[in-house]
């Protein structure tokens, strides 16, 4: 291995969609390994923790766990803060997307009538507290730490995406709409040049 692999499922979404952005910003010339889920069952068994992303660096085991891996490459390449305090405050609304992802996540797996159910409850329920909690945690912009993007912005720009789209059943799109310093973060991403650039590549 001469440059660093990233493995992931093959879609623009998720953890992995953060992972190859953070790697892209980073100006880290990157192997975007993307694989089908049929392969998934064999190679499970053989990542750190059993799930995906992994990010594999030459003469180093590879490393698994989204937020260790965006906060080593934010650290080595001014996308997460050098101070400490700030640091861990990025870090806490990492973890934040990270709880949601915990909870909307294994709804996929849910039959039909179990998953309108739970949906409709995250609905009134979770989705609204978590991002009253998001909003609440945002002080600055139009970044979450000012004017320079960071790791913790394409977490959060990734999880108000997820639902933008309106194919999460049971979910509106509009879910997040009322909260105007979660979608500012959402479109500052969106319209960042180096992710522009990611997408432009095709
Ligand atoms: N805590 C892990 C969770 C990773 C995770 O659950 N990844 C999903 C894809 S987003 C996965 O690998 N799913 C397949 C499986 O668990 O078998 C992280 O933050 O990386």
């Amino acid at each position: 291995m001469t440059k660093p692999k990233l493995t992931y499922f093959d879609a623009p979404v998720s953890r992995g969609e953060e992972c190859r952005l953070a790697l892209h910003l980073a100006g880290i010339d990157f192997e975007d390994e993307r694989i089908k889920f049929a392969a998934w069952t064999a190679m499970k068994e053989r990542t750190p923790y059993g799930s995906l992303p992994v990010l594999e660096m030459p003469g180093r085991p590879p490393l698994a766990q989204t937020n260790a891996i965006l906060v080593m490459i934010g650290r080595a390449h001014g996308l997460h803060p050098a101070d400490g305090f700030e640091a861990a405050r990025h870090e806490g609304m990492m973890q934040h997307v990270e709880d949601l992802r915990g909870v909307v996540g294994p709804t996929i797996r849910m039959d039909d009538a179990e998953k309108k159910a739970a949906r409709e409850a995250m609905v009134e329920g979770f989705l609204p507290a978590w991002a009253r909690a998001t909003e609440h945690n945002i002080a600055d912009e139009p970044f979450f730490g000012g004017a320079k993007l960071n790791v913790v912005d394409l977490k959060l720009h990734m999880a108000v995406r997820w639902f933008n789209g309106g194919k999460v059943d049971h979910i509106p799109a509009s879910i997040f709409a009322g909260y105007p310093k979660l979608i500012r973060i959402h479109d500052a991403v969106r319209d960042h040049p180096g992710v522009k650039a990611w997408y432009a590549k095709g």
